[in-house]
């Protein structure tokens, strides 16, 4: 055995137990220790069965990604995978915590499984770029059936213990892990050989036979192609389940999962994996530690007042919404009832959970309402002086709260003045809608203490949240590089191209709707209304909005909507806008390549990326990545903007960018310095020296 492995008796069975921590990860040694220990016992008269479990939180929570990327050591998951399925004692794996990717595919292969209450099963590699590399697409259907292995390999959703005993993929759920399984072991050692996973086939027997029956499963699980390779693989590894013998099915999976794992996609998605996790750490002097605020109060009860409520209630945290107008909080409540009402209609939540998220929730009119509360987030409308005045106001009715403001824009170190107490300020930027979109901007203001800091991070994941710290600046890290992307939507329409042309260059790329169908959805007179506060103007999008085209609500916007129907149509009326204004203001048109759209939006934001970096508004490239990605829809496959530039090399970004700035005679595309000075190194963003953080 290896020092990661161990293998000790009870009576007739043995007890093989994994111990990897935090997440018994299959790195080479685990795997090396696993086949050691079934080899082991197949010629011990004494062991009669055996049982696969794992020490810490959680059952092997999959292949270690880590080592993904690098040459790979023997012996090689499917080959363990095989031992165990071959093994002549019968072997029960003691499933708890989460089992998931090659862990779960080791549990397909034992004879039995048995999990305690709360445990999650899932082959989440798609999430990863991948599909499951050992077995996953082959013995999953053949416990389960072909429609619940389809679903869980093609989203990655793991399932629940209940779930699991109900599809078969368990045989029982038990109290305890190891003294149940031993138990259960014992049982089934006296009921003869064990049957192997590979020969049950009664529940692929009729996909099996029936293409009708396989062309089905296929149109309902399988996503409409969106650029990923690795869904069309599942697809591809599942049907060979059904369709081949085993051990040829079991290769063509091998197969495509080598190809995935070797390509640019699964590096793309285990950069962001490591990303996500690096962007919620955080280097915080020695004895500070988070608080973990027990009650929340939000200010305002807007699409995003009410949405930020509804995330902590969904948490477990008692909350209390605050609005001046009874309409609005009556408005936002009903939102929220709404919200989890459509979860039990879905057969997402039981109504008992929804009774008990309303009872966390109380409501109130004045902002005295709040007191008690440990955690306040302020979401009222985006103007300096009312949210001076709550800041103010809160300072003496909650002495001791963290007060965080959910600002787009706004300057926190502003807001943050309004109080006696600057150090206890932290910007927390949820995204619409809050309790679906993942990214939360964790905004450290000048003063924010750490301990504040580190509240704040930990919050957002305890609301399931990937935060993200960020500097202040005007947009903070994405939106600042948003209105970089809106700026050039703009010149690229009056330069020749159409809302149709940009929107299919950048789904082609892999956003799921383009910029202009974006303006659409929300609404082409909130950023118009902004521009004329600053009295500022973007030709197109302000006569479309003065003609009365504000998007979607009016039918009209960048494109044209049948009455009910969301899909964005080109309008020849748009194209006559266009081609107007770009001769009243003396702009000669040309035809742009979907290739030169996605860079002429992409680069420059890009370049804001860089000089965001440089000024330590964000601490590292990936951060940004997490950033467009989770918050802005950037495709994962891609890596995030930072990312996509290293992969094109930043001496090709440099050199496009200096072509692009002189095509349009504008300063903002000149590479910025710490591009050019990393492409002179021939390094990456990645390599970017961080910015020294210093500790309030
Ligand atoms: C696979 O299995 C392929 C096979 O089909 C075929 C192979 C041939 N490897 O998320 P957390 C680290 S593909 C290495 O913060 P949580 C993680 O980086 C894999 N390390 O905790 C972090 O490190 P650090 C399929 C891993 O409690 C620490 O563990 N499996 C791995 O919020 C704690 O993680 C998956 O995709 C790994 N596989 O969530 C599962 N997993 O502390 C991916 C985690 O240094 N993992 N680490 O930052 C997860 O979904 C979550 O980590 C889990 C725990 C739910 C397990």
């Amino acid at each position: 055995m290896t020092d990661l492995v161990g293998c000790r008796r009870d009576r007739d069975v043995a007890v093989i137990t994994i111990d990897n921590p935090p997440v018994n990860a299959l790195k080479a040694e685990v795997r090396a220790g696993l086949m050691a220990a079934i080899a082991a016992v197949q010629d011990d008269p004494d062991v009669a069965a055996v049982v696969i479990r794992c020490a810490g939180r959680t059952f092997v929570a999959g292949a270690d990604i880590s080592e993904f990327g690098k040459p790979p050591l023997a012996p090689l998951l499917p080959d363990v995978i095989r031992a165990v399925e071959e093994s002549r004692k019968p072997v029960v794996a003691a499933l708890h915590g989460t089992a998931l990717g090659g862990g779960l595919e080791i549990a397909l292969a034992c004879h039995h499984r048995v999990a305690v209450p709360g445990t999650r099963m899932g082959l989440p590699e798609i999430r990863l770029g991948l599909i499951p590399g050992s077995g996953g697409t082959q013995r999953l259907p053949r416990l389960v059936g072909p429609d619940r292995a389809f679903a869980m390999v093609l989203t990655g959703d793991p399932i629940d213990a209940e779930t699991a005993l109900a599809e078969g993929l368990v045989d029982a759920i038990v109290a305890d892990t190891e003294a149940a399984a031993v138990a259960f072991a014992r049982t089934v050692a006296a009921h003869g050989a064990p049957v192997r996973t590979r020969d049950r086939t009664e529940k692929i027997a009729e996909a099996a036979a029936k293409p009708e029956t396989r062309e089905a499963l296929v149109a309902r699980h399988a996503p409409k192609a969106d650029g990923r390779e690795a869904p069309p693989a599942a697809v591809a590894a599942l049907c060979a389940a059904l369709t081949l013998p085993f051990d040829e099915g079991l290769a063509r999976e091998r197969a495509l999962f080598v190809s995935l794992r070797d390509g640019d996609q699964s590096a793309a998605y285990r950069h962001l994996f490591a990303a996500e996790r690096e962007a919620a750490r955080l280097d915080l002097p020695a004895g500070v530690a988070a608080r973990k605020p027990a009650r929340a109060a939000v200010i305002g009860a807007g699409t995003m007042g009410a949405g930020i409520a509804t995330c902590f209630a969904n948490a477990g945290i008692p909350v209390t919404m605050v609005d001046v107008s009874p309409e609005s909080l009556a408005r936002g409540s009903e939102t929220i009832r709404k919200t989890w009402a459509g979860a039990v209609a879905r057969g997402k939540m039981t109504q008992a959970e929804m009774d008990r998220r309303l009872g966390l929730l109380a409501t109130g009119t004045a902002l005295a309402d709040v007191a008690g509360s440990e955690v306040v987030v302020e979401a009222a409308i985006e103007e300096m002086t009312v949210k001076r005045d709550i800041f103010a106001t809160l300072d003496t009715i909650v002495p001791d709260a963290v007060l965080a403001t959910n600002t787009s824009y706004l300057d926190i170190d502003d807001i943050a003045q309004a109080t006696t107490r600057p150090r206890q300020v932290v910007g927390l930027h949820f995204f619409s809608p809050a309790p679906v979109m993942k990214l939360v901007e964790v905004v450290r203001a000048r003063e924010t203490s750490p301990e504040v800091l580190a509240t704040a991070v930990s919050l957002a994941r305890t609301l399931g949240k990937t935060p993200v710290v960020v500097g202040v600046c005007h947009g903070f890290v994405g939106n600042r590089m948003l209105r970089v992307r809106s700026t050039e939507v703009e010149r690229l329409l009056l330069a020749g191209a159409l809302p149709q042309d940009i929107d299919g260059a950048l789904t082609g790329f892999g956003f799921a709707m383009g910029p202009c169908a974006v303006g659409d959805l929300s609404g082409l007179d909130i950023a118009w209304r902004m521009r004329k506060a600053q009295g500022a103007r973007a030709e197109i999008a302000d006569r479309l909005c003065e003609a009365g085209r504000l998007g979607q609500k009016t039918g009209r916007g960048y494109f044209r909507y049948e009455p009910g129907s969301r899909t964005p149509l080109p309008d020849p009326e748009v194209e006559a806008l266009i081609v107007a204004t770009s001769q009243a203001l003396g702009v000669a048109r040309r035809r742009f390549s979907a290739d030169e759209i996605v860079e002429r939006l992409l680069l420059p934001m890009v370049n804001e990326g860089a000089r965001i970096l440089s000024e330590g508004i964000a601490q590292r490239a990936a951060d940004i990545d997490v950033i467009w990605v989770n918050g802005y829809g950037f495709p994962a496959y891609r890596g995030g903007p930072m990312y996509w530039a290293d992969r094109l090399g930043l001496a090709h970004v440099r050199d496009r960018l200096t072509a692009i700035a002189a095509e349009t005679g504008e300063p903002s595309h000149a590479p910025a310095p710490l591009l050019v000075d990393l492409a002179r190194a021939g390094a990456g963003f990645a390599d970017a020296p961080r910015p020294g953080v210093t500790a309030n």
